[in-house]
């Protein structure tokens, strides 16, 4: 019988729905499942008809970082290189979703471990069903918080709570990062993918080159000043005030009717 899938591919109009579908390891990444998911996500990328995308999980988990029964080293073996998997796999997925010119959502339905939460916390807009935890685990096995995790941590809940949780390896429970800022929301289990749908729909129907404009915008504030970022913002405008959503939303606005942004 072939292998299923590794990662599936849903799309609803211009909303796609991306499944990590390795259920059994908990959706933990092996090399045949980063290359599938680069090939999805690259194609939404160029795909102009996909205006927002949800990441998540099939089965109990989202994802459980790397698959560490592709990394038993042999006693007396050599040591694998870990820079080399970061740099052809982690590095360009994460590289990518916050490139993405349009808005990721991850509805984390269950454990995110590892690189598997620093997935999910690349996302844009993550919603969590409250079963749900995210485990910096790297520390148990000897290394680094990676997949931007050193970056996005302090920068999420600070630098006190980043080191403690990263260094502990404590399970953070959805409700409980919400309450720290470290996702946007933790929402009933039975309501996760409605909750996702909903979301992913409106951001779909939402003027795609606005929000792809204030996504990089939030991201730059982290590596510049106020003086850069002003300029930037002055920049961003003048391209928005080009497009045609813009005009139709201000048409819209004047004639008391719903906006039709096209995403242009
Ligand atoms: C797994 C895994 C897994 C294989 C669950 N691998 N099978 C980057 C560069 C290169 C190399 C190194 O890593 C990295 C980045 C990283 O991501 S490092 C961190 C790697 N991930 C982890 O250390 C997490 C390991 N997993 C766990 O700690 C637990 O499984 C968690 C806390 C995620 C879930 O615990 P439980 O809910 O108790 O589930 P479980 O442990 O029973 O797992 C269910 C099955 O999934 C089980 O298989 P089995 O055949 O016994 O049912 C696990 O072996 C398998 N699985 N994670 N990463």
């Amino acid at each position: 019988m072939a292998e299923p899938a590794p990662v599936l591919l849903e799309t609803h109009g211009a909303l796609a729905v991306v499944t990590l579908n390795r259920p059994d390891r908990l959706n933990a990444f092996n090399e045949v499942q980063h290359r599938a998911l680069k090939g999805i996500i690259d194609s939404l990328d160029s795909n102009h008809d996909c205006r927002a995308v949800i990441l998540t999980g099939a089965g109990r988990g989202f994802c459980a970082g790397q698959d560490l029964s592709d990394r038993v080293q042999p006693e007396g073996g050599a040591a694998p290189d870990l820079g080399y998997t970061l740099e052809t796999f982690y590095n360009p997925l994460i590289r990518t979703i916050r490139g993405l010119q349009k808005p990721v959502i991850a509805a984390v339905n269950g454990v995110a471990a590892g690189a598997g939460a620093n997935l999910a916390l690349a996302c844009d807009i993550v919603l969590a069903a409250k079963s749900a935890k995210f485990i910096q685990a790297f520390s148990k096995i000897g290394l680094i918080p990676d997949s931007g995790g050193t970056w996005m941590l302090p920068r999420l809940i600070g630098e006190a709570r980043a080191k403690a949780l990263t260094m502990l390896a404590i399970p953070v429970p959805a409700e409980e990062a919400e309450r720290i800022g470290l996702i946007y929301r933790a929402v009933e289990d039975a309501t996760l993918m409605d909750e996702a749908m909903k979301l992913g729909a409106r951001l779909a129907e939402a003027p795609t080159l606005g929000l792809a404009e204030t996504k990089a915008l939030i991201q730059k504030a982290f590596t510049q000043g106020l003086e850069a970022q002003l300029d930037d913002e002055r920049d961003a405008q003048r391209r928005l005030g080009r497009s045609g959503d813009y005009a139709e939303g201000v048409r819209a606005f004047m004639e008391k009717r719903e906006a039709r942004f096209e995403g242009r």
